[in-house]
C-alpha cells in the first residue's frame, strides 16, 4: 500500500511541528507549503536528516509551488499571521481571511478529495472560508480549537487533583475565543464526573471556576509567555491527533469545529461541537444535552461565531 500523503500550508511554528509529528508517527509522506522561499525546504530537509535516528522512511519535503501538494489525502492549513501580544483573534480576520481563500482555492485544484483541517485563527471563520472557497463537503472541512482547549483543561485538571493527565477527560464546545464553553458536567476522572468530585473534595469549586477561566485564556497565557508568538506544540499534537483519527478511521470522538445542520439548533455554521472523525471525514455530530446556563453560554459563543461571520462577508464584499 502506497503512503498516505499529507500536506502542511504554511511552515511556520505549528506546521514545522506537525511535520516533524507527522514523521515520528509514520503518518505518511510529507510536503510543506510555505510563501516564505527557503524556510520549508529547510525546515523539511532539517526533519528529513533526523529519520535516520528516529527510523522512519516518509519523505519530507518543502515547497513553494502549490502543485506540490497533488492529490494530498490530508491537508492541514497554518498559513496566515499568528496573534502578537495585545492582538485578539479577531484582528486577524481580514489578512488571514485572504490567505485562507487562497489555499481554498489551491486544494479545490490540486486536493479535491482530501480531508482539510485548519488550524489558522479566528479558527470559527477561517473553517468556514476554507469550506465555502474550496467547495469540498463539509464533512472533509473541519477546524482545529476544541482537542487543543480541552487538553489544556485536562492538563489543568490532571495537575490540581494529582492524577494522570491520561484519566481526565474533559468537554470544551462552542467557538475557539473567549467563549468558548468548558463543561464541567461532562468532564470527568475516570469517568467520575467533576460535580461529585467537588462533593468528594478532590478540588473546590473556587479552584475548578479557575482552572475553567485559566482555559478559557490558554491561549492568551501561552502569547503573553512568548512575546513573540502564539502556542504551537500543543496545537500540532491536537491537529495531528484529528489526522490521525481520518487516515487510520479510528473513529474518536473528538470536540472540533465542524459545520453544523440543524443540530444544537444551528445551521450553516462552523461551531466546537464533539464529532466522529472517520474514514468518511466527520461522520457524525454528536449532540449532548445542554443545561439552561450551559445552552446560554453556547447560544452567546455562537452568536460571537455569527457576528465574526457577518464581519467576515462584508469584508469580502469590500465594504
Ligand atoms: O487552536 C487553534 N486553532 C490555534 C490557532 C492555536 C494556536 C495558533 N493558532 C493559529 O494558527 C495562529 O493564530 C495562526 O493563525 C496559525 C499558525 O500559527 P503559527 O504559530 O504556526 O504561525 P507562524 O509561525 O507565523 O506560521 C504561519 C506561516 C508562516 O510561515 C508564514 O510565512 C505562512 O504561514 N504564510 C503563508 N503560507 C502560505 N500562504 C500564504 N499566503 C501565507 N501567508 C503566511
Amino acid at each position: 500500500m502506497a503512503r498516505k500523503k499529507i500536506a502542511l500550508v504554511g511552515a511556520g511554528n505549528i506546521g514545522g511541528t506537525l511535520a516533524l509529528l507527522a514523521g515520528l508517527k509514520q503518518l505518511g509522506d510529507v510536503v510543506m507549503f510555505d510563501i516564505v522561499e527557503g524556510v520549508p525546504q529547510g525546515k523539511s530537509l532539517d526533519i528529513a536528516e533526523s529519520a535516520p535516528i528516529e527510523g522512519f522512511d516518509a519523505t519530507v519535503a518543502g515547497t513553494n509551488n502549490y502543485a506540490a501538494i497533488k492529490g494530498a489525502d490530508v491537508v492541514i492549513v497554518t498559513a496566515g499571521i499568528p496573534r502578537k501580544p495585545g492582538m485578539s483573534r479577531d484582528d486577524l480576520l481580514g489578512i488571514n481571511g485572504k490567505v485562507v481563500a487562497t489555499v481554498g482555492k489551491a486544494i479545490k485544484k490540486h486536493c479535491p478529495k482530501a480531508f482539510v483541517i485548519v488550524i489558522t485563527n479566528p479558527l470559527d471563520v477561517m473553517v468556514w472560508v476554507m469550506r465555502e472557497e474550496s467547495g469540498l463537503p463539509a464533512s472533509r472541512v473541519v477546524g482545529m480549537a476544541g482537542v487543543l482547549d480541552s487538553a489544556r483543561f485536562r492538563y489543568f485538571l490532571a495537575e490540581a487533583m494529582g492524577v494522570s493527565v491520561e484519566d481526565v477527560t474533559a468537554f470544551v464546545l462552542g467557538g475557539h475565543g473567549d467563549t468558548m464553553v468548558p463543561l464541567v458536567r461532562y468532564s470527568t476522572v475516570a469517568g467520575i464526573p467533576l460535580p461529585d468530585l467537588v462533593k468528594k473534595g478532590w478540588i473546590t469549586q473556587e479552584k475548578l471556576d479557575a482552572i475553567v477561566q485559566r482555559t478559557r485564556d490558554g491561549g492568551a497565557e501561552i502569547v503573553g509567555l512568548l512575546k513573540t508568538g502564539s502556542a504551537f506544540y500543543a496545537p500540532a499534537a491536537a491537529a495531528i491527533q484529528m489526522a490521525e483519527s481520518y487516515l487510520l478511521d479510528k473513529k474518536r470522538v473528538l470536540p472540533c469545529a465542524a459545520q453544523l445542520n440543524g443540530e444544537y439548533g444551528v445551521t450553516g455554521l462552523y461551531v466546537g461541537v464533539p464529532v466522529i472523525i472517520g474514514a468518511g471525514g466527520v461522520e457524525r455530530v454528536v449532540e449532548i444535552d445542554l443545561n439552561k446556563a450551559e445552552k446560554a453560554m453556547f447560544d452567546k459563543s455562537v452568536s460571537a461565531v455569527r457576528g465574526l461571520i457577518d464581519e467576515m462577508r462584508k469584508i469580502q464584499r469590500g465594504v
